[in-house]
């Protein structure tokens, strides 16, 4: 008989499985966090249940496992319909909720990673970049306190990750990225999505997710 219930795998240093566990927790759901080690071995459950890429975050629902966060997060909103909603009703709306969501993964993200990642000129120019995107996300932002209107929706659970781990490598990197000069809907985003309940009562600590960051980004320099 297949397992009944509902499983998370992470990692607790995870920007992207917070995505899937601020899903459940904004609808309710119960559900039970396995904490996989990355660093050294990828559990026999995962491997099992994510065959494809062995990544985290997977859900299993019932039995049946599910990659891929942001596919999740659809997925969770879509079952668990008649609790916070998380995407919006109207197709076009939902649709360019989509598109900004793809837009922070795909361009910020790695815009990020390469300020992180740097040094010199070569940060100079990243970081640059990073804030022509930022300021092209800004535009998703105008009129509103949150991308989802009032209340977060999909492109804030898929872009949450930044206000923490912006500030981290800011501070690893001594180099200001979003500010409130340079993009003062962004850093008015950043301080709000800190401040959410669901927001501070999920976040690692920040001791320990900057002295991680910080030997990471030392190796990656050596
Ligand atoms: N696009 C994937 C990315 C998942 C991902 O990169 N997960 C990382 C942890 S944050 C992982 O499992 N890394 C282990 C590996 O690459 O083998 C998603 O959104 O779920």
């Amino acid at each position: 008989m297949a397992e009944k219930g509902v499983k998370l795998f992470g990692m607790w240093c995870s920007p992207i499985a917070l995505r899937v566990e601020w899903a459940l927790k904004l609808k309710g759901v119960e559900y039970e966090y396995v904490e996989e080690d990355l660093f050294h071995k990828k559990s026999e459950e995962l491997l099992r249940y994510n065959p494809v890429t062995k990544k985290i975050p997977v859900l299993v629902h019932d039995g049946k496992p599910l990659a891929e966060s942001l596919v999740i997060v659809e997925y969770v909103d879509e079952v668990w319909k008649d609790g916070f909603p998380i995407m919006p009703k109207d197709p076009y709306e939902r649709a360019q909720a989509r598109f900004w969501a793809k837009f922070a993964e795909d361009k910020i993200s790695p815009a990020t990673f390469a300020v992180y990642s740097t040094t010199g000129e070569q940060q100079q120019k990243a970081l640059q970049e990073a804030q022509e995107l930022f300021k092209t996300l800004e535009e998703a932002l105008k009129g509103k306190k949150f991308f989802g209107g009032e209340t977060i929706g999909f492109v804030d659970i898929a872009a949450g990750w930044l206000p923490c781990w912006v500030r981290i490598i800011e501070e690893i990197v001594s180099v200001s990225i979003v500010n409130e000069n340079n993009l003062p809907l962004i850093n008015a985003w950043f301080d709000d999505f800190m401040e959410l309940e669901l927001v501070k009562g999920s976040l690692p600590p920040k001791d320990k997710l900057y002295a991680l960051n910080k030997a990471r980004r030392e190796k990656l320099l050596a």
